[in-house]
């Protein structure tokens, strides 16, 4: 095992750096703090919100990717939330995807439920486990003009691209999109296909 990096980067002000550049793109913010920090850097009709659902994130990234393979999707989760569902990589990097990008916001603990480590404190490198998959591009990153470089590579670069950002355990105030699912599902598909949303 590496030996351990202690993390920098604030992770409202990484969601914030990478939201300002996403066009007409798909996000879907996994559960807790990644998706107080997507509702932090600007409540979007694009934003595909989780809410409590755990595991999942990274499979509707792919099942959006899969319908709408004109629009790029980024798929913004947390440590805890990616481990959960850690063989979805597996097939992201059987069906390549190439307008996703899986981002996570890698605080290196449960944050949200009272800061257990995570496997990736104790050692688990997730890029690593990306790559191996067959992610075209996978990277760890630790500082702000890195992820800057890597930034056009979220919405541009022939995916499935992967990035593992460490963060610092520093909480955030909350900041709560929209409770209700079907609200938040029927606001996203007439953002996505408008009239056709309701056919
Ligand atoms: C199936 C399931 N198990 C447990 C939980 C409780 N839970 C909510 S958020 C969370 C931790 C998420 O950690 P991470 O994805 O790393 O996000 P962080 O808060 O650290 O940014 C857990 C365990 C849940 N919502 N669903
Ligand atoms: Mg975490």
């Amino acid at each position: 095992m590496a030996k351990h990096r202690k993390p920098t980067l604030d992770r409202r002000q990484v969601a914030a750096e990478i939201l300002k550049h996403r066009g007409d793109a798909l996000v879907v913010p996994g559960l807790g703090a990644p998706t107080w920090d997507t509702a932090a850097a600007g409540d979007h009709a694009l934003n595909f919100y989780t809410w409590g659902g755990m595991g999942g994130a990274a499979m509707i990234g792919l099942g959006l990717a899969l319908a709408q393979p004109k629009r790029r999707v980024l798929v913004i989760t947390g440590d805890g939330e990616l481990l959960m569902g850690l063989g979805s990589l597996a097939t992201l990097g059987v069906q390549q995807p190439r307008n996703l990008a899986v981002i996570v916001i890698d605080n290196e603990h449960y944050g949200e439920t009272g800061m257990q480590q995570t496997h990736t404190r104790l050692g688990v490198d997730l890029a690593g486990i990306a790559k191996a998959a067959g992610f075209r591009a996978s990277g760890t990153i630790y500082g702000g003009a890195q992820l800057k470089a890597w930034i056009p590579r979220f919405y541009r670069q022939p995916g499935p691209v992967f990035a593992d950002i460490k963060v610092t355990t520093q909480s955030a105030p909350l900041v709560l999109p929209i409770r209700e699912g079907p609200a938040l599902k029927n606001r996203f598909r007439e953002a996505l296909l408008g009239a056709k949303a309701f056919e």
